[in-house]
C-alpha cells in the first residue's frame, strides 16, 4: 500500500459532465491505499481462504426482480460485446448483455477464463463482494473523497491523473478506448480489455490504474439524479441502492465518454457485476 498524506484539494470539475459539478474544496486525513486495483490473483486467495461466493455466482431471488424474465434469473453478470458496426449509442443493450455463467473467474461467460489474467484487476464483483474482500484483508473501501484525492496524485485541478493533456507526447497514460465506441477498438494503448495492473505510469503518489482499466467501487452512496451514461451500463433501477464508482475503464472512449478522470463519477447499482468494474482498498489510522 502507499501512504497518501492528508491535505486539502479541489474536488470535482466544472469542465465535463454535470454530475461532477461544482468544484469544491475538501480536506482529507492521511490514509493508506492499495497501489493498484485488487487483482484476480489476490481475489483468488480471498476465495480460497474463505469459500466466498460472489453475487454473480448466486441464484437471483424472483421476488427482488418481479419484472425480469425468469429465464434470466440465473447466476450471471453483464458482459460487454463490441458491435459489428455503428449502433444507437443511447441504448446500452447494443453492447451489454446479461450472460449466465459470467463471474470473476469467467468474466466473459462460461467459455472464458482468467488463467492468463492473474495480474489483471478482478472484475464481475458487486459492491458487497468488494466489501467482503476488504473486510477479509483488514481494510476498507475508500470514500469518494479519499479516492479522488489519491487519484489526483498531488496535482491541483487537472483534468487527468497526470495533467491536462490526454496523451502527452503521444503516450497513452491509461487503459481507455481509442476509436469509435462500441465497435472499433483501435487498441493504441495496447489493450482491448483490462490490462495487468501497473502497465501504465503511476501518478504523483505512486498509484497505478487509478483511472482507466476498471471503474472502482467507493463506499459512498450515490444520491444524484442525473441520467446515467449508457456506455457505463444499464440505467438505474430506483429500487436498488447505488454506490459511487470512480475512475472510468477500458471502455471509456474519449469521443463518447471521457470518464477516465479523477473527477468522473457514476452511481452504480450495488447488485451489478460487470467486466469493467473492480475496486481497491484503503486503511485508515484508528481514531483516538
Ligand atoms: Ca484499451
Amino acid at each position: 500500500m502507499v501512504a497518501v498524506p492528508g491535505g486539502e484539494f479541489l474536488m470535482g470539475s466544472d469542465a465535463f459532465y454535470p454530475e461532477e459539478r461544482p468544484v469544491h474544496r475538501v480536506a482529507v486525513e492521511g490514509f493508506l491505499i492499495d497501489a493498484a486495483p485488487v487483482t484476480v490473483g489476490q481475489f483468488r486467495r480471498f476465495v480460497a481462504d474463505t469459500g466466498y461466493v460472489t453475487v454473480a455466482e448466486r441464484p437471483l431471488d424472483p421476488a427482488l426482480y418481479p419484472d425480469a424474465d425468469p429465464a434470466l434469473l440465473v447466476p450471471g453478470a453483464l458482459v460487454f460485446r463490441p458491435s459489428s458496426g455503428p449502433v444507437d449509442l443511447s441504448d446500452y443493450r447494443n453492447w451489454w448483455s446479461y450472460t449466465p455463467g459470467a463471474c470473476w473467474t469467467r468474466p466473459e461467460g462460461p467459455r472464458s477464463d482468467t488463467y492468463t489474467r492473474g495480474r489483471h484487476p478482478v472484475t464481475q464483483v458487486a459492491y458487497e463482494d468488494a466489501e467482503a474482500y476488504a473486510a477479509w484483508a483488514g481494510k476498507a473501501l475508500p470514500t469518494e473523497e479519499e479516492w479522488e484525492y489519491a487519484a489526483r496524485g498531488g496535482l491541483e485541478g487537472k483534468a487527468f491523473a497526470w495533467g491536462d493533456e490526454l496523451a502527452p507526447g503521444g503516450r497513452m497514460m491509461a487503459n481507455s478506448w481509442q476509436g469509435e465506441f462500441p465497435w472499433q477498438n483501435l487498441m493504441q494503448d495496447g489493450y482491448a480489455g483490462t490490462s495487468p495492473v501497473g502497465a501504465f505510469p503511476a501518478n504523483g503518489y505512486g498509484l497505478h490504474d487509478m483511472t482507466g482499466n476498471v471503474w472502482e467501487w467507493t463506499c459512498d452512496r450515490f444520491t444524484g439524479g442525473h441520467e446515467r451514461s449508457p456506455c457505463c451500463g444499464p440505467p438505474a433501477d430506483e429500487r436498488i441502492p447505488r454506490r459511487i464508482i470512480k475512475g472510468g475503464s477500458h471502455l471509456c472512449a474519449p469521443s463518447y465518454c471521457l470518464r477516465f478522470r479523477p473527477a468522473a463519477r457514476q452511481g452504480e447499482a450495488v447488485d451489478t457485476s460487470t467486466g469493467h468494474i473492480g475496486f481497491r482498498c484503503v486503511m485508515r489510522a484508528p481514531r483516538a
